[in-house]
């Protein structure tokens, strides 16, 4: 990369993310502050006034912006969506609001096998072109950064498909994406009560080749009665951790299949879901430094009443995030700051707990901790400007969108 003169920065109120702890110079909040930027990475950060002479000297004035009002984030960051997918399912949620349950839709072939036959009939095109869309609402709120999932292919070349279509996704929009492989959704037609034979066929072709394709930076599953088994995603965790990929896991989202404790025995990056996640469950969180990440969107969508263990996440110091889950099932929903309402909302989270949850704790989740996620130096320049008086606001208004400008690695995004 060439060096280039360095961008400042000016805001009138910076929320920084960053984690407090005991030690000295954590700021969350600055009044005045001034960025330096070079290269794409934060390199000076704090007040405006201690902002040394020789620095504002070099940075020419069209490298300089300044916000004299409202509020200045990192990127918001989605850490759990299933963003390709073929269709939509408006037509099951008639079906639920006529009483018929998540679950015995599922039963029924519908629900995700139902995707998975749209999603297979697509082109990359296609899917390309309707991901698209959803990814510039998400864009449209702040987020710089998030996660896609496959998991409606379930067989090897329309999982490679969905994994394809989300790398093309980043170099589309300059976007940072993970990408997941979740060929462990669900048992597709084809494997209809050979669940152990479908695992194998995940293990021994889906994964090493989409690892082979470089496709793939990490490997997620359903543990569920209507997904699978921890017997059936040890075999698939086993799997990646040969391929060198971390893991994550849907668990305790319908049940308690104890799949928690599981993906804390494989070090997972996250567990999400978790209403039914129990305190041994949050425990093993604490211990393998695994995210919780929590999906208000899900919860509201299946009209779910059991509540994810927060008091107990707070106790242990479990890091939580917040995401979207977005997917045309159980939360068809492009907004990560509606998200961040429901979460306070419903799950009475802090507004703190709330704004942490997509910016550092989400960045955690991904494994991106070390340059996502913070205002900080050494940090990728990443920024949101937001018409809020109070950065409160982010999670106080809902279908309200206060973002004015976005920044990737130090430059205003392009349309
Ligand atoms: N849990 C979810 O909420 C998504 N996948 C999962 O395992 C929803 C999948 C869908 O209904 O399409
Ligand atoms: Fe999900």
């Amino acid at each position: 990369m060439t060096t280039s003169t360095p961008t400042i920065f000016y805001a009138a109120n910076v929320f920084t993310s960053q984690t407090r702890t005991s030690q000295k110079n954590v700021q969350q909040t600055i009044k005045n502050a001034a960025i330096v930027v070079e290269n794409g990475m934060i390199t000076w950060l704090g007040i405006e006034s201690d902002l040394p002479e020789q620095m504002k000297n070099e940075c020419k004035t069209e490298n300089e912006y300044r916000f004299t009002t409202g509020w200045l984030t990192t990127g918001l960051i989605d850490c759990h969506t299933h963003l390709i997918y073929g269709g939509n399912r408006s037509g099951e949620f008639k079906q639920r609001l006529e009483g018929v349950a998540y679950k015995e839709i599922a039963r029924q072939g519908g629900g995700i096998l139902s995707t998975v036959k749209a999603t297979r009939q697509e082109t990359e095109d296609e899917l390309f072109d309707s991901a698209l869309k959803r990814l510039h609402q998400l864009r449209s709120e702040g987020v710089t950064c998030l996660e896609i999932k496959s998991g409606y292919g379930l067989e090897l070349d329309a999982e490679i498909k969905m994994l394809k279509v989300a790398r093309k996704l980043a170099v589309y929009t300059g976007l940072d994406i993970k990408t997941t492989c979740l060929a462990a959704h669900a048992v597709p037609e084809e494997y209809k009560d050979r669940a152990d034979d479908y695992i194998d066929y995940v293990c021994d072709q889906i994964l090493p080749e989409a690892s082979q394709q470089n496709l793939v930076d990490a490997v997620d599953g359903f543990c569920e009665n209507i997904g699978f088994n921890t017997k059936q995603i040890s075999r698939v965790f086993d799997k990646a951790m040969e391929l060198g990929l971390p893991v994550k896991l849907h668990a305790e989202q319908l049940s308690n299949q104890h799949g928690a404790s599981l993906a804390a025995k494989y070090s997972a990056l996250s567990v999400d879901h978790l209403e039914y996640l129990d305190e041994d469950g949050v425990s093993a969180l604490k211990v393998s430094g695994t995210v919780a990440v929590l999906l208000p969107g899900a919860f509201y969508t299946l009209r779910e009443t059991q509540k994810p263990p927060i008091e107990q996440l707070r106790k242990y110091q479990v890091p939580i995030a917040i995401a979207t889950d977005s997917n045309p099932g159980s939360s068809p929903c492009n907004s990560l700051l509606l998200m961040l309402n429901m979460a306070c909302t419903l799950f009475q989270l802090t507004v703190d707990e709330a704004l942490m949850a997509v910016t550092t704790n989400a960045a955690k989740a991904l494994g991106l901790e070390a340059t996502h996620g913070q205002i900080q130096v050494g940090m990728n320049a990443d920024f949101v400007h937001w018409d809020v008086k109070e950065v409160d606001e982010l999670c106080y208004y809902f279908g309200t969108n206060p973002c004015t400008k976005i920044f990737k690695n130090g430059e205003p995004l392009k349309e």
